[in-house]
Parts: C-alpha cells; structure tokens; sequence
C-alpha cells in the first residue's frame, strides 16, 4: 500500500478541498441564487395602481353568477406604476399585513419564486409585512401550520425548483367545514391575504375561499401553476391573457432533453424503438413542446386523436346509404394500427428504431376507454356516496372489484332503468388485460380525477401494436428494406449474381429504390427456398445460398422497445430561466393585487409568448373562468381546463412536419437537440416554442 493511500480517512474529509468537492453548495447552486430575475417595468416604480380593464369580455356562467355572487362582476385588472400616490392610498398601499401562502398540487418548476417575488414586494411596500407558508399544502392551512418566511429562506430557495420550502399537497377545500377551519386559521392568523398557487382545482379553491371570506376583508388571489400547462386564458374575442401556467417551459425542457438524447442513442445502435410517455394528466402540451423541440419520429396528441375520423369506414357505410357514426374518434384498435404503420414504413427504409412521445393523458381521448372512465367514476362516487365509506377499502382486490361490477350487470338485465354498467360494458371490461383493468379501477385522486400517471398507457398501447406487427409481420408486409449496395456486396461476395436474384427476391428491385424489399410472399426459410426454386435458381435438393439465406434474415424485423416514463422528474427540475423570470413577476403581481384590494383574481403576465419587454402583469378574474364539469359523479363548478386547440398554428406546424420527422424516406432523421436546461449564457431558449409560433401566426 501506498504512504498516500494510507491516510487515515477522517483527515482527508477535513481537507478542505474534499469538504468543497462534497459539500452541498456547488457553483450551479450559487449561481442559481446570486441570480436576479428581470422585472417588468411596472415593478421599477416605488408602487403600483390597479386599472380595470374593460375592453377584456368573457361568457360567465349562470352557476358562476349564483355561487360566486361577490367576486362575479370583478374585471381583468391592470397593473401601472406610480412614482407616488395619494396619501390614503398610500397608506392603504404600506399599510402592515399578514399574507399566506401555500403551494397546491403537483410540484412545478418556479414556485420558490413566487414567494420570492411577493416576499420582496411586500417588504419593499413594509418591512413590517409578514409573509406565512403553510406547510404541506391545504392541510397546512386547515391545521394552522405555518412557517414565517425569512430573508434565509427566500435565499436560500430562490431561483431553484421544487416546493421544498413548504411543501405542497392535494387536499382540496371543498366541504364547508373545510372552508370554516380555513376562514378559522386566516383569522387566527390575522390574514389580510391568502394566495394559492396551484393548478385548475386550486384556482377553483381560491375562487370558492374568496367568495367565502368577502365579508371578512380576507383576499384571495390565485397563481396559475402546473407543469401541465393546462391554465391558459383567452377572453371570448382570443385576446390571450395567460398564454402559459408556470413550470411548464421547465418541464417540457427537460423531458425534452431527455428524449433528445433519446433521439441520438436509437439512432446510433439503431435497434431500438423507445417508447416516451411524458406527463400531462389529460391535456397533451406537454408532448406537443417535447414534438417542437425534439423532432421524435411519432408524437400522439390526444385533442387530434379525439378529432380521428376513419374515412375508409365512413366511405364503406355511404355505399349502404347509411352514416357510421363508430367512424368517428379513435379506439385503442385504431390508434395501434396508425403507430404500426409508421414503424411498417420507417422499417422499409432500414430503419428499425425511433422514437414515439406518448402523454400520459392520451387514454382520455379514446371513446371506449373514455366511457370506461366516466362510468366508473360515476359508480365508485356513487358507491362511496350511498355506503358513506370507501369503495377501494371495501374492495380491495382486483377480483372483488370486478364481482361486483358484475353484480351491477346484473342488476342492468333485471331492471331497464339502471343502465350506468350493462352486460356489454361488463364483457369489454372483461376483455381487456387484467394489468389495465386494475388501472382503470384505481383509485381517484382527492379531487375525484383519474390518476392516469398511475396507468401504464404506453403498456396498453403498446401491447395492441406489438400483436398487430407480429400480424403484418406474417402477411409481409413488416419488413425491414435492404441497402441495395449492401445486397450487391453481399451477394458478390458469395459469388453470386445480384441482378440474377434481385427480381426473384425483391418486390422493387428494378426501380432506384435505395432500399430493396423481399416480396410479401417471403415469410420463411421454407417460403424463400420455395420462391428460388420455382424459379429456378436452385434445384429442390440444394441448400438456399448463404449469402441469400444472410439477406433474408436481415430482413426480418425484430420489434424491441424501451419504455420510459418522463414526469416527476421534469417536475423537479431547477427552473429555466423563463420561468424563474415568469413566476418572480407574478410574486410581485401577486402584491400588487394585495395591496391595491384585489380578490378572487388569478396573478398572471399577459404577453408571455412575446419578447420580455413586453410583459404585463395583470388580474384576471377567476370567476369568468369557470363552468360546469362533472366531478366524483356529479357537476361542479370548477376552472376550465384548457386543451390542445387543432386549429392553434403550434399543433398545425406539428402535424405538417409529422412525416418529415417519421422521416420514413432513405435519408438521416432530423432530430433536434434543445440540450440540457441551461441557465447561465446566452444559448437557452427564451420561452417555450409553441407560444414563439402561436405569437408569430397572430403578427
Ligand atoms: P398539478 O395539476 O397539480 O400541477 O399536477 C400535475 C401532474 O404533475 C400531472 O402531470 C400528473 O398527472 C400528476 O400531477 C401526478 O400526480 P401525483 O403527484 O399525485 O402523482
């Protein structure tokens, strides 16, 4: 042993360079918190003034009217700056306040500077302003938990992701026993203000909360977060008003990254197919960013599939003077067989690799697995309503669960008018794989949601594809395409005459087709012997040439997939620059609103698809935003999502570029590489490009 080697380890941990390599600070991380978020103009100003804005219209709901009478008539609220104010707004502006805040939901890129923004607006107004963190989500404000957020925290958290700070969770507020203990907590807390930055459910919270604590003085405002990307506003004439939920930048970014080099891999050892599923729990945006940024060979959206009409179908029923409407959406049958015929076409120019982005939500938006969802939900809330306890708990096995849907199937043949489960549903849901039953019947979130990043989509996908190639496979038609001049070559080498096998073996030997494909009818040894000596190029007894023999066999294809699931992980990824910038701007709107005695308003930054510059921090009213939807069973009224729009120019540019990146043509893909989330330099992408394109279709 060496004199170095024996140095007693306690002292080398005390070196100091070996304490800066393991330490937990490294030069990411400072950088990350000596970094200063731009701020919009407005901010620069000592204060700031609300303008309502009534150029912005929305349809309001009827129920939106009658339950949230208070917050209904409020505007789209702009935010100016002021050198100085009058002396009574000025004292209204720094008066001391109490404000919490607390995180909802899923993790999102950003959030930590939220609270940064409102930390540091609240105490430029007052530096007696406290702000609270409730701790662990919605439970944090029905327990009073709560932390005081400090100069240290704000630093130490700022400008990194995650919600490490307080934690989030996804209770919801929705009983009114809730909505007492959480009234209870603001005034025990002495509360001028209750944000909650969280997604489509969370601004319904804080719509409700809201409405609720009018009386009492206590505003509430909302931020739109979710890596989904879902809280999206545009009034009724297409102004758009938030054109993005934070996190969502970072988040495609780094899935992004990841498929990217995805991309590079597959095509570098060029066996496998590597299927992506990516989050976004109904809406696809996510997976169209990935599309834009990545250029992968096949990315699903769910919002086009559920437009799919088959033509052929529709045609064949015309013919009989009759309209199929089954022809119209997609079945996972459908679906497999658009997939199979992409990979059939890239496999015929030698290329038996690529890769496919699948979001998570796509199951949402096929009619047979929709109806499943809708009726189950219905049944299990109404289960849970009826018994007063809990269906998966009474319930707990898979068998049990089926026993008793079953029971209901019967009960649907005895009496006419219970119809939610009939026989027919019972023998579809008996058809599918058990692995995929027991996704269907999981359990609903606290929201009563489908937990589709619990199912395993891409398994149920691609099952029915793998069974359908294995079926192209044996009529023909899957065939991985010959180089011609690795032909050429190979058959040379045995001796034999190319031009001579070429027209026996290949269905386009003649033409200049670059990659050559053995006829359909060569689905075996056995078939391709037959095919040679039928036409003579070797007797009965003889043995098939290697060199044929090699090129028969590389033209089998072996169908290999990888499959990965890209989500939590993207969800903790460090912010982006565009969204450290995006949600510090809202922290500060978010005070802005306070201050000025906005409530039941969403903080947003409206021309986020432009350059920053021209950024504007606005409210907008959350009650506008709402409508009906059904929820555990029955209809709620609740912040509408928002979906890929077909007819936006980011999904349109998408779907005319598809073929071109399938690239199923004898040339290199074309792969991009957005690279790694870079945060210091010139070189990363400013803002996410679905927005670049839908902001430059609107000039
Ligand atoms: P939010 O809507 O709360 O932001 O969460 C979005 C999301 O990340 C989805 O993309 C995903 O389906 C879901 O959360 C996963 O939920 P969970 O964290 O409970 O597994």
């Amino acid at each position: 042993m060496s004199k170095k080697e024996s140095i007693p380890l306690e002292d080398f941990l005390k070196h100091p360079e070996v304490q800066k390599i393991t330490s937990n600070i490294n030069q990411a991380l400072v950088e990350r918190r000596e970094y200063t978020p731009s701020v919009c103009k407005v901010f620069t100003y000592p204060y700031t003034a609300l303008q309502d804005n009534s150029k912005f219209r929305f349809a309001i709901d009827n129920e939106s009217k009658k339950q949230l009478s208070n917050i209904v008539d409020n505007k789209v609220q702009s935010i100016t700056g002021a050198d100085d104010l009058e002396e009574a707004l000025k004292e209204k502006y720094c008066k001391k306040r109490n404000i919490g805040i607390v995180f909802s939901g899923g993790p999102a890129p950003g959030g930590h500077n939220v609270i940064a923004g409102l930390y540091d607006a609240a105490k430029k107004a007052n530096p007696e302003n406290k702000i609270y963190g409730f701790l662990l989500g919605p439970d944090g404000i029905l327990e009073n938990e709560v932390i005081e957020i400090t100069d240290s925290l704000v630093s130490s958290y700022k400008n990194l992701g995650g919600f490490t700070m307080i934690n989030t969770g996804r209770t919801k507020i929705d009983t009114k026993e809730k909505m007492e203990l959480s009234k209870e907590t603001c005034k025990k807390l002495e509360l001028d203000a209750l944000v909650i930055v969280g997604g489509d459910d969370s601004n319904t919270n804080a719509a409700f909360l809201a409405q609720e604590m009018f009386e009492d003085g206590i505003k509430v405002i909302g931020v739109p977060k979710t890596i989904d990307g879902d809280i999206q506003v545009k009034d009724t004439d297409g102004n758009i008003l938030c054109a993005i939920s934070f996190g969502f930048h970072t988040a495609a970014r780094a899935f992004a990254n990841a498929v990217s080099s995805l991309c590079t891999d597959c095509s570098s050892d060029v066996k496998y197919w590597h299927i992506c599923k990516v989050m976004g729990r109904v809406a696809s945006h996510l997976a169209l960013e990935v599309a834009l940024q990545t250029h992968a060979n096949m990315t699903l959206i769910g919002e086009d599939l559920a437009d799919y009409i088959d033509r052929r179908r529709l045609e064949k029923a015309k013919k009989k003077g009759i309209t199929d409407y089954s022809a119209y959406g997609i079945t996972l049958r459908h679906l497999s067989r658009i997939i199979c015929d992409s990979i059939v076409k890239r496999a015929a120019v030698g290329k038996n690799y690529g890769v496919i982005v699948i979001p998570e939500g796509i199951l949402e938006f096929v009619d047979e697995i929709q109806i499943f969802i809708i009726k189950l939900n219905a049944i299990i809330a109404e289960y849970n309503q009826a018994h007063d306890t809990d269906f998966h708990t009474d319930f707990p096995l898979l068998d049990d669960k089926l026993e008793y849907l079953r029971r209901l199937a019967r009960l649907s043949r005895e009496d006419n008018s219970f119809s939610i489960w009939n026989t027919r549903d019972d023998d579809l849901f008996n058809d599918i794989p058990e692995f995929f039953q027991e996704g269907l019947l999981i359990e609903r979130d606290s929201h009563g949601n489908f937990q589709f990043s619990l199912v395993e989509t891409d398994k149920v996908i691609m099952g029915l594809v793998k069974n359908y190639l294995n079926i192209l496979k044996e009529k023909g038609i899957y065939k991985l395409g010959i180089d011609s001049s690795y032909y050429r070559m190979t058959l040379a080498k045995g001796g034999l005459d190319p031009d001579y096998f070429g027209p026996i073996l290949f269905k386009n030997y003649n033409k200049e087709d670059k990659f050559l494909l053995l006829k359909e009818s060569i689905i075996s040894k056995k078939m391709l012997k037959q095919t040679i000596v039928k036409k003579g190029a070797i007797q009965k007894n003889d043995i098939i040439p290697a060199s044929v023999e090699k090129i028969y066999k590389k033209s089998v294809p072996k169908f290999e997939t990888q499959v990965h699931f890209y989500g939590y992980d993207g969800r903790g990824s460090e912010p982006t620059r565009f969204d450290c910038i995006y949600t510090y701007n809202l922290g500060l709107t978010v005070f802005s609103l306070i201050a000025n005695g906005a409530t039941g308003q969403m903080a947003a930054i409206k021309n986020l698809e432009m350059d920053f510059s021209n950024w504007e921090p606005i409210g907008i009213p959350i009650a506008s935003l709402m409508h009906l939807e059904e929820r555990k069973g029955k209809l709620s009224l609740v912040l509408e999502k928002s979906v890929v729009d077909v007819n936006s120019i980011s999904f349109r540019v998408v779907k005319s570029l598809r073929d071109k990146w399938l690239a199923a043509v004898p040339c290199d893909d074309n792969y991009r590489r957005p690279g790694p989330i870079r945060f210091a330099g010139k070189s990363e992408a400013n803002r996410p490009i679905t927005l670049v394109l839908n902001a430059l279709a609107k000039r």
